[in-house]
Parts: C-alpha cells; sequence; structure tokens
C-alpha cells in the first residue's frame, strides 16, 4: 500500500509521531540576552504543533559553542524554564518536540562569549565572517585537548538530560553543517595525529562518544543525530571524507537511535565521492529510520518515501512562512512562498 505522509508512525516503542513531517530545525536568532526563549517562540513553535514532530532551532549546549546573535541554550535554569514554556504549549497542541544539541566548534565567535578563543579539532580557520554582523571575522581555533573532548562529552550528555527536564520528547545531535562534530567527521577541519583523527575510525571517535553518553542518559530510543556526509556549509568536501563516513554509518547501524537525519539545503546537489544524492549513499549504508531533507514539497518528499529513498520528511523554510503548513497541506491549500525577508521576525 502507498505510504501517505498523514500516516501514523512509531519511531520505536517510546515515541509514536501523528504524520511522517517533521519541522527541520531553524535558527532563529530569537532568543532574549541570557539565550532564553521567550514567549513569542513559545507561540511561534505552539503554532506548528501538527508536525510529526518539531525539532527545535539549534540549541547550544554550553556558552563557547555560540556563533550567532541571540541563539537559544540548554545550559542554564533560567533556559531550562524558558524551553518547558515552550515544550508544555506544544504538548497542550498534540504535537511532540525534539530539541537540537549544538556547539559550532571553529564557527563560534569569542564576541558572543567573551572569551578569547575557541575550540575545534585543529587549528584550521573557517573562512569568512559572522553572517550579519559582517565586522566580525572568524579567528583560528585552537585544537581541543583530550580532556577537553572529555569534558564537551559530558557537557552534551548533560545538555541532553537537561532537555529531558525541559519536557522535550528528546534529542536530536547537531552533527551536521559544518559545526564542531562535523568538524571532526571532514579531512579539511580535521588534521589531528591523535586518536581523534588520521582514520576513519578516528575521526568518527567523537561523534560516536556523544551519541553514546547521550543514549546512556536519556536512553537511545530517544536520542537522533544529524549528519553532513556531502560537505555543502562551513566545509570544504575532501574525496577520503567518503571513507569516514563509510565507517560512521556502519557503526551508527548498531545503534538503535530514534532516527537519522541529512542535513544538506538541496538533495539534489550530487557529491562525487559519494557517487551522486547524500541521501541515496545514507539509505545505501543505513538500515535504520531515516529523514529525507533539502529542498522538498510535501509531494516530492511523499513520492521520495514511496521509492523507499527514506521513511520521514524534513521540511524547513516552508514551515518558516507556513505555520499551518501541515493543516495547508492536508487540505490541498497553496502554500506562502518562503523569502528571506521572513526571517526578521517570528511567525
Ligand atoms: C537552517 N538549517 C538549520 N539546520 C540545522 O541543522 N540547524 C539549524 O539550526 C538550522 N538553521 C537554519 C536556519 C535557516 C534560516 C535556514 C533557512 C536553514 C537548515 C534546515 O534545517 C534545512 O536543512 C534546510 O532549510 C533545507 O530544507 P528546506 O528548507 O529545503 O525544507
Ligand atoms: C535572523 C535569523 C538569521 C539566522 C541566520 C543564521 C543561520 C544559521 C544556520 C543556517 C544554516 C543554513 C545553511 C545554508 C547553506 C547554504 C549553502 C549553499
Amino acid at each position: 500500500m502507498a505510504k501517505s505522509l498523514f500516516d501514523e508512525v512509531a519511531l520505536n516503542a517510546e515515541i509514536t509521531l501523528q504524520n511522517r513531517i517533521l519541522m527541520a530545525p531553524l535558527t532563529r536568532c530569537m532568543a532574549d540576552e541570557n539565550l532564553v526563549p521567550t514567549e513569542q517562540m513559545t507561540t511561534y513553535y505552539a503554532k506548528r504543533a501538527k508536525a510529526g514532530l518539531i525539532i527545535s532551532e539549534a540549541t547550544i549546549i554550553r556558552a563557547d559553542g555560540q556563533g550567532y546573535p541571540n541563539t537559544p541554550g540548554l545550559f542554564t535554569a533560567e533556559q531550562i524554564q524558558g524551553w518547558q514554556r515552550v515544550t508544555k504549549a506544544v504538548h497542550n497542541n498534540g504535537g511532540k518536540i525534539f530539541a537540537q544539541l549544538w556547539h559550532t566548534g571553529r564557527v563560534a565567535h569569542p564576541h558572543f562569549f567573551n572569551g578569547n578563543n575557541v575550540l575545534a579539532p585543529s587549528a584550521l580557520k573557517v573562512e569568512g565572517t559572522v553572517p550579519r554582523m559582517r565586522e566580525l571575522e572568524y579567528i583560528e581555533p585552537t585544537p581541543v585537548t583530550v580532556a577537553q573532548i572529555e569534558q564537551l562529552v559530558k557537557d552534551y550528555a548533560q545538555a541532553a538530560s537537561n532537555a529531558i527536564d525541559a519536557g522535550f520528547d528528546g534529542v536530536e545531535i547537531h552533527g551536521a553543517n559544518g559545526y564542531l562534530i562535523d568538524q571532526f567527521l571532514h579531512y579539511n577541519s580535521n588534521h589531528r595525529t591523535d586518536e581523534f583523527g588520521g582514520s576513519p575510525e578516528n575521526m568518527s571517535r567523537f561523534a560516536l562518544l556523544v551519541v553514546d553518553a547521550i543514549s546512556e542518559r536519556i536512553g537511545a530510543k530517544r536520542t537522533a543525530l544529524r549528519i553532513s556526509p556531502g560537505a555543502y556549509f562551513n566545509l570544504e568536501p575532501h574525496a577520503d571524507d567518503r571513507a569516514v563516513f563509510d565507517y560512521l554509518l556502519d557503526s551508527l547501524s548498531e545503534r538503535e537511535l530514534a532516527y537519522l537525519h541529512i542535513g544538506i539545503f538541496d538533495d539534489e546537489q550530487r557529491f562525487e565521492y559519494l557517487g551522486g544524492r547524500v541521501s541515496d549513499y545514507v539509505r545505501e549504508n543505513y538500515p535504520h529510520t531515516l529523514v529525507g531533507n533539502g529542498g522538498f514539497s510535501a509531494q516530492s518528499g511523499e513520492l521520495a518515501i514511496n521509492q523507499g529513498r527514506f521513511d520521514l520528511l524534513a521540511i524547513g523554510r516552508p514551515f518558516i512562512a507556513n505555520p499551518n503548513y501541515v493543516e495547508r497541506i492536508k487540505n490541498g491549500e497553496e502554500l506562502t512562498p518562503y523569502s528571506e525577508e521572513m526571517l526578521q521576525e517570528l511567525v
């Protein structure tokens, strides 16, 4: 029987989604000066509760993970309370919500946390400046020590535990889009010669330590991961990255995570070293629940699900433009097109 976007789906014995449509994580830079979610953010997420699962905007696990203004956190009591208001409002409207846990690594900027350095796998700087704050040039990062890596793993696990205290149904680890975890997974940003670099197994180690620490703390059934095997943002691709993701996907296949989510802006983009589209590469190498994303409409996403290319569909920009995206699709109503000016305010 053909699958519908409106099928109820069980991710596992603990979590059932009301449909196959996920709201993709979308950074909006609207938290208050203490990185606490506001009332406006509560309303914004509550309006989107008809999604099968909302994935929150990327939320920093600790102060030195911040790379953009007013991105929310999950490391102070006030931030946890702010998120409690959001999760309660989403649940009251019948929805479910995961927190996306974020550390930007070399894409962080000390401007945001009154620091003087940023941490990354290697002293390899990302070119350019902070978007919308063009005066802030990225700086050369300080390679993390093994002791600092151990602390980061603990801080990810603590943020996951805070997310559960804040009422989230689970967490999605942000291992995509060129941020800290992804920086370990690509040769462009990882030149380490210790047990965290130099081979697929070593380069996958940090990601797997974070996955395992969080799974242990809150349960693998409430833990998900987003990855970008195709380097397209904050990173340059390298042909040898393929072997790293082959290893990582093999290792993830042995774990029973809630889902694996592809981070890509346009899934029609082809990567020579992956043999084509990212989604096709991941599907061939990962047997469990896969979330597709990147330039899909409801129609093209449903078709891809029926072609077996992935199981669930994440929708990003159209959800910014259409708070009632799910209802509109269900009723066959026209969508409001997304435009960048819409990022100026939360609707
Ligand atoms: C994003 N994206 C993104 N991804 C992520 O993993 N964490 C995040 O916080 C953000 N933030 C974000 C902000 C804005 C304004 C945009 C446009 C995108 C990427 C997003 O989740 C998604 O992958 C892309 O938007 C592609 O999907 P759509 O929009 O084609 O459905
Ligand atoms: C006022 C809100 C502005 C939000 C800007 C911050 C964006 C953070 C992450 C965005 C990720 C988008 C990836 C776009 C990559 C395109 C490359 C082809």
